[in-house]
């Protein structure tokens, strides 16, 4: 790949399962594969962060190819974006351990995703790696000189201490680092878990009934839409705070249809839930099976996969490497 004037783009997923939900692909998935046509794209499977809770070794190797096939069967193109497995760049865990050094612990300690996260391991037996999770994700962004990074709502606060971890290292050693913006679709933000509609879906839920997994089958995806929780009223109608099963519903069906959510309303006014969740099967199955069936494709053939991942990390390394360097030089320590 040659080096591009255009301005870079940074984001990453990590293989904490088989599959990706509706929520990574509509909420950060999709927007990637808009934006790679402007962007020196850089899509990252963030393998150290899932190790930030227990995970199975077999299980990890399968799960980093899986969510690596994902992104391409989504339509990111490794011509044109560097797609890599982040454990292939060590800049990433070099980076984030002197960033460490610069992040307060008070600071570390109001980011909501670990107390969110640590809450559900039990306070005494979360582990460290997952309180400097956002650092390591900080030092992704920067090493990059990442402008753009497209995610999901709940990635905001992470990518507001990376905007200022870099502002803090650029004060006290010298401008090193872009200060990189978060890209975060209004309407796209936030994808509701189909039982919980006010918990966020989570590859690592709980429960799997609320969660729509990109390569289930048809007809398990179809089970859980139609038992989706809504409510009495019987009305369709977007009202986030009075019906958040119906609004996640009429969310999910605008996104994936590129119909407005007023005109969904207004095809299913006077028909019920059952009408707006048949619906809805059918507009999420015409954009998944593309997907799952391409993913099947590509894991037919791993060593394909391996060498498409090699050659990502080959340009990542390259350009992660210069900054590590200057990074090295500006603190003083010794290469
Ligand atoms: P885990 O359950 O393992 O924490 P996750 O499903 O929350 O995983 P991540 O890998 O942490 O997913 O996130 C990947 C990307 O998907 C991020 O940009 C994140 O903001 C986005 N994302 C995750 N869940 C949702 C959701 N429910 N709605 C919109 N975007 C989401
Ligand atoms: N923390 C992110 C995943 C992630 C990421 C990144 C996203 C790790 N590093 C860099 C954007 C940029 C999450 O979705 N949980």
């Amino acid at each position: 790949m040659t080096e591009t004037s255009k301005p870079v783009l940074f984001s990453g997923m990590q293989p904490s399962a088989d599959s990706l939900q509706l929520g990574n692909y509509i909420g950060a998935l999709s927007q990637w594969t808009k934006m790679q046509e402007d962007y020196d794209a850089f899509f990252c499977v963030v393998n150290l962060h899932a190790i930030t809770v227990p995970q199975d070794p077999a299980g990890l190797v399968a799960r980093t190819r899986r969510t690596a096939a994902q992104y391409i069967a989504a339509g990111i193109d490794p011509a044109k974006s560097t797609l890599f497995v982040q454990s292939h760049v060590s800049a990433h865990a070099e980076l984030a351990w002197v960033l460490n050094t610069l992040t307060g612990f008070g600071e570390a300690g109001r980011m909501t995703q670990f107390k969110d996260k640590s809450q559900k391991q039990g306070t005494d037996t979360a582990s460290v790696g997952l309180f400097t999770y956002p650092i390591l994700m900080a030092a992704d962004i920067l090493l990059y000189q990442a402008a753009s990074v497209p995610v999901g709502e709940d990635q905001r606060q992470h990518v507001e201490l990376t905007r200022d971890l870099a502002n803090r290292f650029n004060s006290r050693f010298g401008d090193t680092f872009l200060v990189p913006e978060a890209h975060i679709s209004k309407g796209t933000a936030k994808v509701y878990d189909l039982q919980v509609p006010t918990a966020k879906m989570s590859k690592s839920a709980e429960s799997d009934a609320g969660l729509v997994n990109v390569l289930d089958p048809a007809n398990v995806t179809k089970k859980k839409i139609m038992r989706a929780v809504t409510d009495d009223e019987g009305v369709v109608r977007f009202d986030r705070e009075t019906k958040p099963g119906v609004s996640n519903l009429l969310t999910i069906y605008s996104v994936l249809s590129g119909q407005s959510v007023d005109s969904v309303v207004a095809e299913y006014d006077g028909r019920g839930y059952g009408d707006l969740k048949k619906g809805l099967v059918e507009v999420v199955e015409g954009s998944l099976a593309p997907v799952r069936e391409r993913t099947e494709e590509l894991l037919s053939d791993p060593a394909e996969l391996d060498r498409l991942l090699a050659q990502g990390a080959e340009r990542a390394n390259e350009v992660a490497g210069r900054t590590l360097d200057l990074v090295y030089e500006r603190i003083g320590l010794m290469r």
